[in-house]
């Protein structure tokens, strides 16, 4: 692949068989054109953030390299939750079969609404920094700091590893 960059990527489910959902959607990207699957974090049972009136989720997250740009990137995975059958009418964090967000995209910096980056929630989110550790326990995240410091500051329990 010429001149890729490091990108993670965070996945997370909670409709119509989560895990498998999840591991259908790590499968995809790994046979993605132009990107190549590097590291895989264990699954994850996470309660909801946000209403509470839905089921827990499933989260994880896995490193890839790719050649595609920031956007083409995020174009592409929108293309893979539509073929999970993801809709958008549940509201803000309403229940979902599939989101695919770019959590870092090599050390880029951008606060576009349509690609934010680092991911705005990632400093906050157990579901997103317990599962980031585990595949770099020294990621440095631009603008936020070591992933040691912000795990500190969680106040939640680890998030449950689905065997
Ligand atoms: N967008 C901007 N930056 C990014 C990025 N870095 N990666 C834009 C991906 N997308 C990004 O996303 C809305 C818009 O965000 C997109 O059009 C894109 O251009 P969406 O996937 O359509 O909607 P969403 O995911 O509902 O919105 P939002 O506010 O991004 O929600 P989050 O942050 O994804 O949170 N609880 C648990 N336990 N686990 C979860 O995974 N997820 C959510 C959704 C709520 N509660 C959860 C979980
Ligand atoms: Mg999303």
């Amino acid at each position: 692949m010429p001149s890729s960059v490091s990108a993670f990527i965070g996945l997370g489910s909670n409709l119509s068989d989560p895990p498998q959902q999840v591991r259908r959607a790590i499968d995809k990207i790994q046979h993605l054109d132009c990107c190549s699957l590097e590291q895989c974090s264990s699954l994850y049972e996470t309660p909801p953030m946000g209403p509470q009136d839905q089921p827990n989720y499933i989260n994880a997250v896995v490193k890839i390299k790719t050649s595609l740009s920031p956007y083409e990137l995020l174009g592409t995975l929108q293309c893979l939750e539509n073929q999970q059958g993801r809709t958008r009418d549940k509201g803000r964090w309403g229940a979902r079969t599939l989101d695919l967000d770019i959590l870092l995209y090599d050390t880029l910096v951008s606060q576009d609404p349509t690609l934010t980056l680092p991911h705005p929630g990632l400093p906050f989110r157990s579901f997103v920094l317990y599962p980031l550790f585990e595949i770099d326990k020294n990621l440095n995240i631009p603008t936020f700091g070591a992933i040691q410091t912000l795990l500190e500051r969680l106040e939640d329990e680890p998030p449950k590893v689905v065997r």
